[in-house]
C-alpha cells in the first residue's frame, strides 16, 4: 500500500520519490522504529507485508511477543529463553502499577486476566484462548501461564501448613506431566504434540488465591494407539515404561531390553519426554499410588504384545483366521491376556468371532472374522482401553485438584486446543477439528469487533462503516439445521446402509447444493468434497467417514473386558448387563446413535458457553518456520499461519475500516498545504466530522486551522475520511489521494519557484 500511494501518486517522481518516501514513511512509522512496534495495529498501513515485516524485524531482535489490538502474537523462538519466564519477571509483571505499559508478554495477558478478576465490582470469569498451529507453543505457552498463576495466586497458608508435594498449585502443575505423558505423542510436526483438546479452569477464591482447578479435555486421538503415521511415534507414555522401567518391572510386564513392538514405532530415538519418573513422581503427587501405577503399566504393556497379535488369512470363510506364525507374534495373545487379566482363549476368541443376533427372537450367531476383521477387532480393543484409561486419568486427576464449590467464586480458563489442520487427505479429525476452529474463530471476531468498536466510540466515530467477513455460513453448512455435514453423516449412521465413498459424496452434494461454503476440488482423486473455511479450503475424503463417524465398539469386546480380573480394568470396565450395544443392530431395535461428531458438537457447544460467560483474551501462537531452528523466519510460512489462525481476517477488519490512523498534529504538518483545496464536484461522502465544529473538538494544539484544513479536504476530495478525538482515520486511498494531492501541491510550488529565480536572474 505504501509503494501504490507512492507510486500512483503522478508528482512524487518528480519530486525525487526517494525523499517522499522517506517523508511518508517516517510520517506513517517508518521501517527504522518496525522492529520497536510493540503492536500491530499501530504498523501503518496495516497490511499483510507491514504486519510480516514487523514480526520478522521482532523475531530476530529476539523480541518474541508483538500485540496485535486485543491478540498477542507469541513467536516461537525455538530455544530456551530462560530469562523470559522467571519468577523475577513474573514478579515484575504482577507488580507492575500498569503491565501493559511493560513489553508485550504472556505475562502481561496473565496479569490483566488475574486483574480483571480482581478489579471489577462484579466478579467476571475470564478465559485466555491460546491457539496456533501444531509446535507453535500452545501447550508451552499455556504451561507457563500456570505456572504464573501458581506463584502469583499461591495461597500463602498453603505455603505455612502443607508440604510442596501437597500444595494445591502445585498438584496443578503437576497435571501436566501426566497429561502429556499419556496424550501428547512426537509426530512430524512437534516431538510434543498434545493429541486431545485441553480447558482448564483455575480456580480462584475471592482473595484471588488459586484454590483448585478443574480439566476438560476434548476428542483425544485414539487412532495412535494402534495405527500411527510413518515417522510418527505413539504416545509418550509407551516410551517412557519401555525406556525407563526398572529390571523387576521387565520382568512383571514382560518387556524385555530389546523387544520389538510393531506399536511402539522408533523406540531408538531420545526425547526429553521420554522422562519416566516425572511421570511417575507427577501421579505420586496427584494421588496415584504405586500399585495402582504399576496396574496402570502393566494394563500398557498388556496393549504392547496385543500390537504383535497378527492374523493371517484361513483361506475358508467357515474357520477363524489363524495367529502369524512369526517370533513376535508368538506367545502375544498369551501375555497380553495375561496382563490385561483376560482368558486367554476367551480374548483370541473375541478378536476371531463375531456373534450377530439376528431375527424376532434374536437368535445369536457365531462368524468367523475375516482378516481385516480380525485387526479391526484387535485395534478396536486397544482403543478401547487406552480412550477409558485417559478419561479415568482426567477424572482422578480433577478430583485430586478440584476445589469444593464453596472454596472458589471465580475462575480463569485456559484453552488450548488443536489449531487448523489441513492435509493432503484430511477426514473426520481434521472435520472436527477446523470446526472448533470456526465456532472458535467466529467468538473471536465477535469479540474483537467489540473492542473496535469500543475503540472508535472513545474516538468519537460511528461504527457501521465496518464490515467484516462473518462465517457463520460455513457453520451452517457443517453443523446448521435441518440439512447440514454433521447431520447428514449423523443420518448415515442412523440408517446404518451400505454406502461407497462415492454415494456418500453424491448425497452431501445434492443435500447442500448452492451452499456459499461448500466447494469440489475436480480434480481430487477420490471421492470428497470441500469446506471453504475461513482459513482457506480444505478437501475431506468421504472414505470412511460414516464408519470413524459411527465409532463402533462390539458388545463383544466390552463384555470381554467386563470379564477382566485385573483391578484397574474392573473399573473402567464395570459390570453392567443392561449395556446396550451399537453394533450390529437388528430390526427395529436399534439403539439412538451418539455418534463422534454430535458428542463433538455437544462438548463444543458447552466450552462456547463458558467462553462466552468470560471475558475473552487471544494468544495466537506462530511458529516461524517448519524445521524448529533458531532465528529463522520463513515469511511463506508465518504467512499462511496468519492466514489460518485468522490474523489476517483481523488485519482486514481493520482494513475495512479505517488503519490509516494520524495524530492531529502529524496530519496537520503534512497537509497543511492543502488549505483552500479547488471544491470537487462531488463532495466527500462522509460529511462533516467532529472537526466542523459541532461536537465536542479534541484537544489539538491547533483547532481552527485542523478544522479548516479538513473543511477544504472533504470539500474537494470524494474520500472516506474521519475525525476522532486525537486522531484523524483514513482509508489507504485516502491517504493515496491525499498523497497525489500533496504532491501535485509541491510540484506546483517548485515550478513557481523556478520561474520566480529565472526571472530574479
Ligand atoms: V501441538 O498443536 O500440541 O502439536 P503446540 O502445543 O502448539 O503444538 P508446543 O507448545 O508443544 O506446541 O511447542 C513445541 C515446542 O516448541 C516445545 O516443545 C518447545 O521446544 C518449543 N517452544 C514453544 N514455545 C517456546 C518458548 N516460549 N520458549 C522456548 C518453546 N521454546
Ligand atoms: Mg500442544
Amino acid at each position: 500500500m505504501l509503494q501504490q500511494a507512492d507510486g500512483h501518486g503522478s508528482g512524487s517522481d518528480a519530486h525525487g520519490g526517494e525523499a517522499l518516501r522517506e517523508g511518508l514513511q517516517e510520517f506513517l512509522g517508518g521501517e527504522a522504529s518496525l522492529q520497536q512496534l510493540d503492536d500491530l495495529t499501530k504498523v501503518n498501513p496495516v497490511t499483510l507485508e507491514t504486519v510480516l515485516r514487523c514480526l520478522q524485524a521482532r523475531y530476530m531482535a529476539d523480541t518474541f511477543y508483538t500485540n496485535a489490538g486485543c491478540t498477542l502474537v507469541a513467536l516461537n523462538p525455538f530455544k530456551p529463553v530462560p530469562q523470559l519466564y522467571s519468577p523475577e519477571l513474573m514478579r515484575e509483571y504482577h507488580a507492575a502499577s500498569q503491565p501493559q505499559t511493560l513489553k508485550p508478554h504472556i505475562f502481561t495477558v496473565g496479569e490483566q486476566t488475574y486483574r480483571n478478576v480482581r478489579s471489577l465490582i462484579e466478579p467476571v470469569n475470564q478465559s485466555i484462548v491460546v491457539s496456533g498451529e501444531s509446535g507453535a507453543g500452545k501447550t508451552w505457552t499455556s504451561r507457563c501461564l500456570m505456572k504464573f498463576y501458581a506463584m502469583v495466586a499461591a495461597s500463602p497458608t498453603s505455603w505455612e501448613s502443607h508440604k510442596v508435594a501437597e500444595r494445591i498449585e502445585q498438584r496443578i502443575l503437576n497435571s501436566n506431566p501426566i497429561m502429556e505423558a499419556f496424550g501428547n505423542a512426537c509426530t512430524l510436526r512437534n516431538n510434543n504434540s498434545s493429541r486431545f483438546g485441553k480447558f482448564i479452569q483455575l480456580q480462584l477464591n475471592g482473595a484471588q488465591q488459586m484454590t483448585g482447578a478443574a480439566v476438560q479435555t476434548y476428542l483425544l486421538e485414539k487412532t495412535r494407539v494402534a495405527c500411527q503415521a510413518p515417522s510418527e511415534r505413539n504416545f509418550h507414555i509407551f516410551y517412557q515404561i519401555y525406556k525407563g522401567a526398572r529390571a523387576d518391572e521387565r520382568v512383571q510386564w514382560r518387556l524385555p531390553e530389546g523387544a520389538a513392538f510393531s506399536w511402539l514405532p522408533h523406540p531408538e530415538r531420545t526425547l526429553e519426554e521420554d522422562c519416566f519418573e516425572v511421570t511417575r513422581e507427577a501421579m505420586l503427587h496427584l494421588g496415584i499410588d504405586a500399585p495402582t501405577q504399576n496396574n496402570i503399566f502393566q494394563a500398557l504393556a498388556g496393549l504392547l504384545h496385543l500390537g504383535n497379535t497378527r492374523f493371517a488369512d484361513s483361506g475358508n470363510e467357515a474357520q477363524p483366521c489363524p495367529l502369524v506364525d512369526d517370533a513376535q507374534c508368538q506367545g502375544s495373545v498369551g501375555t497380553s491376556a495375561l496382563l490385561l487379566g483376560l482368558p486367554e482363549d476367551h480374548l483370541l476368541e473375541t478378536l476371531r468371532i463375531r456373534t450377530i443376533r439376528a431375527g424376532r427372537d434374536q437368535q445369536v450367531f457365531r462368524k468367523p472374522c475375516s482378516q481385516a476383521e480380525c485387526d479391526t477387532r484387535r485395534d478396536c480393543l486397544a482403543k478401547l482401553v487406552y480412550a477409558r484409561l485417559f478419561d479415568w486419568l482426567v477424572s482422578v486427576i480433577n478430583s485430586s485438584i478440584c476445589a469444593t464449590p464453596d472454596s472458589w467464586t471465580t475462575f480463569i480458563g485456559l484453552l488450548d486446543v488443536y489449531g487448523f489442520e489441513s492435509f493432503p487427505n484430511n477426514s473426520l479429525e481434521q472435520l472436527c477439528i477446523n470446526y472448533a476452529n470456526e465456532k472458535l474463530q467466529q467468538h473471536f471476531v465477535a469479540h474483537y469487533l467489540r473492542a473496535q468498536q469500543e475503540e472508535y466510540a472513545v474516538e468519537g466515530l460511528a461504527w457501521s462503516f465496518v464490515s467484516y467477513q462473518d462465517n457463520q455460513p460455513c457453520l451452517d453448512l457443517i453443523e446448521g439445521s435441518p440439512v447440514s455435514i454433521c447431520s447428514l453423516l449423523n443420518e448415515e449412521c442412523r440408517l446404518n446402509r451400505p454406502s461407497s465413498a462415492a454415494q456418500l459424496q453424491t448425497r452431501i452434494e445434492s443435500a447442500l447444493t448452492g451452499r456459499p461454503r461448500l466447494g469440489r476440488d475436480r480434480l481430487s482423486p477420490e471421492p470428497s468434497f470441500t469446506v471453504l473455511h475461513y482459513a482457506g479450503p480444505v478437501r475431506y475424503s468421504t472414505a470412511g467417514l460414516v464408519e470413524k463417524n459411527k465409532d463402533p465398539v462390539p458388545l463383544e469386546l466390552t463384555r470381554l473386558l467386563q470379564q477382566s480380573q485385573d483391578p484397574l480394568l474392573k473399573v473402567l470396565f464395570p459390570a453392567d448387563p443392561e449395556e446396550k450395544s451399537q453394533e450390529e443392530p437388528s430390526g427395529q431395535n436399534r439403539a439412538p446413535v451418539l455418534t463422534v461428531v454430535s458428542k463433538f458438537k455437544a462438548s463444543l457447544e458447552q466450552l462456547l458457553q463458558v467462553l462466552h460467560s468470560t471475558t475473552p483474551h487471544y494468544i495466537r501462537c506462530i511458529k516461524p518456520n517448519s524445521q524448529a531452528q533458531v532465528q529463522i523466519f520463513h515469511r511463506e510460512e508465518v504467512l499462511s499461519q496468519l492466514e489460518a489462525c485468522g490474523l489476517v481476517e483481523t488485519i482486514h477488519i481493520s482494513a475495512a475500516g479505517f488503519p490509516i490512523r494520524v495524530s492531529h498534529r502529524n496530519f496537520l504538518e503534512r497537509y497543511k498545504l492543502l488549505r483552500r483545496l479547488r471544491p470537487a464536484t462531488t463532495p466527500g461522502p462522509h460529511g462533516p466530522c467532529p472537526a466542523g465544529g459541532q461536537s465536542e473538538w479534541p484537544p489539538c494544539a491547533e483547532p481552527a486551522m485542523l478544522r479548516g484544513l479538513l473543511q477544504d479536504i472533504l470539500h474537494a476530495l470524494p474520500a472516506p475520511l474521519h475525525c476522532g478525538r486525537t486522531k484523524v482515520f483514513m482509508t489507504d486511498s485516502t491517504l493515496e489521494l491525499l498523497e497525489r494531492r500533496r504532491a501535485q501541491v509541491l510540484e506546483q510550488c517548485a515550478r513557481h519557484i523556478q520561474r520566480g529565480w529565472r526571472r530574479y536572474r
